[in-house]
């Protein structure tokens, strides 16, 4: 795929994501008295034990955090003072070639070396320091570390990797580039998607494989390389939270919510956007009710973005979710009951039982910024940090007609309060949700995603 970002422009800031990251490495060696680190690139998974075909590697997120390597017993290593190497693995059999590479910006960067083999790799590796006990393996392959020389309380050690995700939780200017292009991939997709279903009529709409398959075409990716499984949900389906058993057949489709992602250099992006045929195309007075819930949704999805700033707690913001939830449920007539009590009865988490974001990055759901419980009402919350300058996350607020949620939800006292009738008409529609890409700025925030998708 053709990309907008300027190649000298990117090279420039990938310098200085180097530069930057291996101070940064640096500390976080001298702390572990440690003189190098080697980053496994991995190894291959199999699918199961009684065949031979294994699945598509995912390279340990550490190595991305430098480049994207997902080539087999290719490693990364880190050593103060020197600049970061790369040893590739050229090695290839007759069975397969070698992984098309986005980009060549990496190697003015980082220096590189062509080995044959897990054993190349090995003759490469600082002896030195591996032998007396000061360089330590990052990967999950406890085998090829030992095999490489590395003893077990050097093989990912827990206090080591912990330093290391705490690093990923703010992102160079390099990486905001390259999730800004991911954001503008991925919204190729949406809009084509979102446009098929739409503007199709009534006799040709597509399936939910077909809309998959629509948006892997508009964003140039394969199945397994999208940062991860596309959502692609019609109706009531769309109540899972993660549904992605695509339908071949078409729905009757009144809702389409579309949860899906895009990677440029191993950054990727993650998007959600719902919505439903109204009007002529509609299915009437509750395809109307569910319309205006996905515009009140995207109203205070934009509402919390404008929120976001250094200083304040994720959570405080995910707590301010529902209550602007439970006045959208007011405002549209789905609840009679105060605001305050639809959030302190815990109703308004029967209908978005979610967290309100994640970190994200190199993975969709990156590390680092859970370090903390979030509150008991909060289980499924992954980010519990104080919003700070240079973070990447997610802002995507829902609200889902769950069957065994709503079971829950009639058992509450204040189920009386709530227009079951309203509810059971948009049960069908299964559920909203809207997901845009921030990065923190000083004072606010800039969102990724809005440029490239309304
Ligand atoms: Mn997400």
């Amino acid at each position: 795929m053709s990309t907008t970002v300027d190649p000298a422009a990117l090279a420039r800031l990938y310098a200085d994501h180097v530069r930057a990251l291996s101070a940064r490495y640096a500390e976080v060696l001298g702390k572990h008295g440690l003189d190098a680190l080697v980053l496994h690139a991995g190894s291959p998974q199999k699918k199961s034990a009684f065949d031979d075909q294994s699945w598509p590697l995912v390279s340990v997120p550490h190595t991305k955090h430098w480049l994207p390597l997902a080539v087999v017993d290719s490693a990364v290593v880190i050593e103060p003072g020197k600049q970061p190497r790369v040893l590739m693995n050229v090695a290839r059999d007759f069975w397969e070639g070698p992984p098309d590479e986005e980009g060549d910006h990496y190697w003015a960067a980082l220096e590189r070396v062509e080995v044959q083999g897990a054993e190349g790799v090995r003759a490469c590796l600082p002896h030195a320091a591996i032998g007396a006990g000061r360089a330590a393996f990052v990967g999950e392959d406890r085998a090829r570390a030992a095999s490489w020389g590395f003893v077990d309380d050097k093989v990912a050690p827990a206090a080591v990797l912990k330093d290391l995700d705490a690093l990923r939780t703010i992102k160079s200017a390099y990486e905001i580039a390259c999730m800004r292009e991911a954001n503008r991939r991925a919204a190729l997709g949406h809009a084509a998607t979102l446009r098929a279903f739409v503007e199709a009529p009534a006799s040709e709409l597509p399936s939910e494989l077909e809309l998959h398959l629509l948006y892997l075409a508009a964003t140039a990716q394969d199945d397994p390389e999208t940062p991860y499984k596309n959502i692609v949900a019609q109706d009531a389906h769309a109540a899972t939270l993660h549904h992605v058993q695509y339908r071949k057949r078409r729905m009757s489709a009144g809702s389409l919510l579309v949860d899906a992602g895009a990677s440029y250099c191993g950054i990727e992006s993650d998007i959600t956007r719902t919505v439903v045929r109204t009007g002529a195309r509609g299915s009437g007075a509750a395809a109307d009710l569910f319309g205006a819930l996905v515009a009140g949704l995207d109203r205070m999805q934009q509402e919390l973005c404008a929120r976001v700033k250094p200083g304040l707690p994720y959570e405080h913001l995910h707590n301010q979710s529902h209550e602007l939830l439970a006045a959208l449920l007011r405002e549209l007539g789905v609840a009679k009951a105060s605001a305050a009590a639809l959030v302190d009865s815990g109703a308004t988490r029967k209908l978005l039982p979610h967290g309100l974001g994640h970190s994200l990055g190199i993975q969709t759901h990156d590390v680092g910024c859970r370090n903390v419980a979030p509150e008991a009402r909060n289980p499924f919350l992954r980010n519990t940090s104080t919003i700070t300058l240079g973070q990447c996350f997610t802002i995507e607020p829902g609200c889902y007609f769950i069957p065994a949620l709503l079971d829950e939800l009639r058992a509450l006292p204040i189920a009386a309060e709530l227009d079951w009738k309203a509810i059971e008409a948009l049960t069908p529609f299964g559920g909203v949700r809207i997901e845009d890409n921030l990065v923190v700025r000083e004072g606010g925030h800039e969102n990724l995603t809005r440029p490239f998708l309304s």
